[in-house]
């Protein structure tokens, strides 16, 4: 398959057991390892890696049996010759950080969140890899009077200068995402994220990710949060996928909703050589209905839709696009573009 230069990720909680709030696994686990080999199959060239998707229960391991574990879970990953992406904490599980982590109002929690944070950086130096992605996701709130919205602010700031300083090598992503689980999350776009990073005393070292459903579920177009990040040179990762309209976090495969959406993702990034900046995420669901021996084709399906949309960015007839923007014709420029996608010439 030719990849255009593009690498691909996705995270071992792309393959999943099919269970949702309101019913039980409907396909067996399957072991990282046996997930290693489909990725690799699939085409991607690298994982991304939950703290724990890569040294289990590590809240209750000593420093050193982490940076074993996460040895070791390298190990497997070179010998299926992929490399890890990135390394992303996950703090929304613990039941201490039922009112969020950095931004909880308890101190002893705000502590937790630091050190199981720093665990995750040392698991990610282990890994190879100096990017970590922190999704914040229960830092905001229910109730608007729980928390102080800019005490809030200044202690995600506070933490991630304490996180910055622990690895002076460390590159902290921020996905941003305005709900769920919370009702309002305090950090909901790429523009809060940016702005946050260049907070902290090394800006340098702070960038973004961009999921496309979460840029959908704030109702935002998701090729522009790219292209925001992109002009700031802080789009270092991606999670692509897609949305059907303002409801629970989806994850459906890319392109799947919304192709024209999805061309224009396709189309951003390829014009601005993402394939030379990061690689290209993908943070997918395989659907509950999906029978187990099939259960990865949401992987496959959003790597090659992307890939076809690929080439269709570098098919499409710029000469004419130019020549509509210059006639202020945007109804034709609107056909061009569909009949381009839909294969019409
Ligand atoms: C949550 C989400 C997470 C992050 C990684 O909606 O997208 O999977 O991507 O922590
Ligand atoms: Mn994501």
């Amino acid at each position: 398959m030719e990849k255009y230069g593009y690498r691909f990720s996705a995270g071992p909680w792309n393959i999943s057991t099919g269970a949702d709030p309101f019913g039980p696994p409907v396909r067996p686990e399957i072991p990282l390892a046996e997930k290693f080999v489909i990725l690799k199959q699939l085409g991607f060239d690298a994982v991304q890696f939950h703290d724990d998707d890569a040294v289990p229960d590590l809240d209750a391991l000593s420093a050193d049996q982490i940076r074993r574990t996460a040895r070791e879970t390298r190990q497997k990953l070179a010998d299926h010759g992929l490399d890890a992406e990135f390394v992303a904490p996950r703090l929304w599980e613990n039941p201490l950080t039922v009112d969020g982590a950095f931004t909880a109002n308890a101190p002893e929690v705000r502590a937790y969140a630091l050190e199981r944070t720093r665990k995750a950086i040392d698991i990610a130096r282990e890994m190879g890899t100096s990017l970590m992605v922190i999704w914040l996701a229960r830092e905001g709130t229910y109730i608007r009077e729980a928390k102080d919205a800019v005490v809030a602010t200044e202690r995600l700031v506070q933490a991630l200068n304490a996180l910055l300083e622990y690895d002076p090598e460390l590159r902290i992503a921020i996905e941003p995402k305005p709900n769920e689980p919370m009702d309002l999350s305090y950090i909901p776009t790429i523009g809060h994220a940016i702005a946050l990073g260049m907070r902290t005393h090394a800006p340098a070292r702070m960038g973004a990710l961009v999921e496309s459903a979460h840029a959908l579920l704030a109702g935002l177009d998701p090729s522009d949060e790219m292209a925001f990040a992109l002009s700031f040179d802080k789009l270092w990762s991606v999670h692509l996928n897609d949305q059907n309209s303002l409801k629970f976090d989806q994850d459906r495969a890319f392109g799947t909703v919304n192709l024209r959406a999805a061309f224009n993702q396709a189309r951003v990034l390829d014009r601005h050589d993402f394939y030379d900046r990061g690689m290209i995420g993908v943070d997918v669901k395989a659907l509950r209905t999906q029978a187990p021996e099939v259960a990865t084709k949401h992987l496959r399906n959003s790597l090659e839709l992307f890939l076809r949309l690929v080439e269709l960015v570098r098919s499409l007839d710029q000469a004419k696009v130019d020549a509509l923007i210059a006639a202020r014709d945007y109804e034709e420029l609107d056909l061009l573009i569909l009949n381009h996608l839909i294969g019409c010439p």
